[in-house]
């Protein structure tokens, strides 16, 4: 029976148990969506967002798409997990030395949060000159500082493992098409001081599997178990009405993770239902974020779908773990 390493007691947590007769090893919340069109009078669509514990209820970073097409990110609160009431502004990031950062409104989506230590990080795709990966921090959700360009341009799906290994901040990186490279591989880089990266590792390339032929790239925060980290990643294949953006897991070695150690040939989960079939962009479940809880092993995976609306899935992690190394190959 595999187990959740180093994750607190998740009383409040939401939960649904399997569905009888069910042998998939992610199953939907049988209310989803959880975040539904036309919000408020300024945002239309909420999605591919991130939710963390936060003093007995949960906090995040949101996605919120507005009715001119243009990305924000706000933060918002749910006491359950399930309804969530976003601030009233998208939430104000100032650089390393004091300044505020322009919010122009295309710039910013994609949020993940990770926790390391006592600092929330957000991680998410920024597009000024061309779009990257962008790194903000805040102990409060109420001041956040950015970090000054960590990267050059190009990178996308940036995901922080949630500890130091061997003293290092790990990162996992999608960079995007230049048109002569290998498109939608996941590397890992590693850093002191979160502002110098290097050293970076393929870790995982495109192609392994029918669902993402086209490109993969990183999900929410890795989560530790004791078999290894277990990466949730998104998988993209092309078929004749277009992407299908899929939800696939792997597991890779606790202590060097550019080391795969199963690769689940299987999605985890496709797009299925209607909210992930039709919507802004059809056929899309894209992964962000995870609320598990330490005693139970229980875990609640929010995802974007159709990149419209937020829903929500569960497993439990024994349950994952074994499904995964069934059918790595
Ligand atoms: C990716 C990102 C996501 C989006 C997905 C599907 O490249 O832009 O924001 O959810 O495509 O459109």
């Amino acid at each position: 029976m595999s187990k959740l390493l180093n994750c607190d007691e998740c009383k409040n947590m939401p939960w649904q148990d399997r569905p009888e007769g069910s042998f998939r090893p992610v199953w939907r919340y049988s209310n989803n969506p959880i975040t539904k069109r036309e919000y408020n009078e300024n945002i239309d669509r909420i999605f591919n967002s991130a939710l963390v514990p936060f003093d007995g209820e949960f906090i995040g970073v949101f996605r919120a798409d507005t009715y001119q097409n243009r990305s924000f990110l706000y933060v918002g609160h749910s006491k359950d997990g399930y309804s969530i009431e976003l601030e009233d502004k998208p939430l104000v990031l100032h650089n390393e030395n004091g300044e505020v950062l322009p919010n122009v409104g295309y710039s910013r989506f994609d949020p993940r949060v990770i926790k390391i230590e006592d600092v929330y990080y957000v991680v998410f795709c920024e597009y000024t000159n061309a779009v990257t990966t962008a790194i903000a921090y805040t102990k409060d959700f109420k001041n956040f500082t950015q970090i000054n360009n960590p990267f050059t341009p190009n990178y996308r799906n940036g995901v922080l493992f949630p500890r130091k290994i061997n003293d290092y901040y790990k990162i996992l990186l999608r960079p995007c098409d230049a048109g002569n490279s290998n498109f939608g591989d996941i590397y890992v880089s590693e850093s002191k001081d979160l502002h110098y990266w290097g050293n970076a590792k393929l870790l995982l390339s495109a192609g392994f599997s029918g669902w993402n032929w086209t490109k993969i790239g990183g999900g929410p925060a890795p989560i530790e178990t004791d078999e290894g980290w277990l990466i949730l990643i998104h998988g993209v294949t092309s078929t004749c009405s277009g992407w299908i953006y899929s939800m696939g897991g792997i597991i890779v070695d606790k202590d060097d993770p550019s080391k795969v150690l199963y690769r689940c040939d299987d999605f985890l989960l496709t797009p299925d239902t209607d909210y992930e079939k039709t919507g802004f962009t059809p056929n899309v479940v894209f992964p962000t974020s995870v609320i598990c809880d330490g005693k139970t092993g229980r875990m609640a995976i929010y995802y974007g779908a159709s990149d419209t609306y937020t829903g929500l899935a569960f497993t439990q992690i024994d349950i994952l773990v074994d499904y995964i190394k069934k059918h790595s190959k």
